[in-house]
């Protein structure tokens, strides 16, 4: 049996579920899943007995003889950041790490004009023009984060996200990047070349599969 556990929502609507699980993915270790389809009452059950706020994710954490739970997607980056330093789950250099916490946070609090406009549909493609100007104005903030981001520390840092390597950050913007697939954003050039970087990584490949496989959510519960 793996030490860490991660217990996920529908894959293809959960974009807290795919913020949990890539760093997780990231981290290299062995690791279990399990789907929680939490818009059955059974499922919803479970998770309630499971989670302290009856949220995915949640990563179980066998660990000297003990069990840690932590139940929120930016703190699972941040504790598999700190248990697994060789991950490199944050940027080494302390001005970058800075920026990359604080976009990551910025990402965790922030943006409920781009979520309301733009649900997650992983598996869906539908372009539409966004003309809400508080969806248009995150829109234009995510877009000079990642041009920043790659202008700054990326481009030097020799691979094609947010610092070069992968890194919390690029897991918080992850389900942004599958939004603006779906809904047909068009962004710049630094924005575009990192959103093929994000879409075209081996680890949201497996995710996109395995919710093709998993089959459609219930519907919502009003
Ligand atoms: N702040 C939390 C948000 C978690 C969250 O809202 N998860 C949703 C799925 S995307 C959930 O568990 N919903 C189940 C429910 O509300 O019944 C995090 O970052 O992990």
């Amino acid at each position: 049996m793996a030490d860490f556990h991660i217990y996920l929502g529908y894959r293809s609507v959960s974009s807290w579920s795919m913020r949990g699980w890539l760093p997780l993915k990231k981290a290299g270790v062995a690791f279990e899943e399990t789907l929680l389809r939490y818009r059955t009452a059974e499922g919803k059950a479970r998770l309630v007995a499971l989670s302290p706020t009856g949220k995915v994710p949640l990563l179980v954490h066998q660990r000297d003889g003990g069990e840690v739970k932590v139940w929120d997607s930016i703190a699972i980056g941040e504790y598999l950041a700190e248990l697994l330093p060789a991950a490199r789950l944050w940027p080494a250099d302390p001005a970058a790490r800075a920026f990359a916490r604080s976009v990551a946070a910025e990402m965790h609090s922030g943006f409920a004009a781009l979520r309301n406009e733009l649900g997650m549909a992983l598996l869906e493609r539908k372009p539409k023009v966004v003309s809400d100007p508080k969806a248009l104005a995150d829109i234009a903030r995510v877009e000079t984060i990642w041009s920043e981001a790659r202008e700054r520390w990326g481009k030097a840092g020799g691979g094609p996200f947010l610092f070069g390597h992968y890194t919390v950050a690029d897991a918080m913007y992850a389900p942004v990047v599958t939004r603006f697939r779906t809904y047909g954003i068009k962004l710049g050039p630094v924005a575009s070349a990192y959103m093929e970087a994000i879409l075209g990584d081996p680890d949201m490949q497996l995710w996109e599969a395995n919710a093709v496989k998993e089959g459609p959510p219930e519907p919502p519960t009003p």
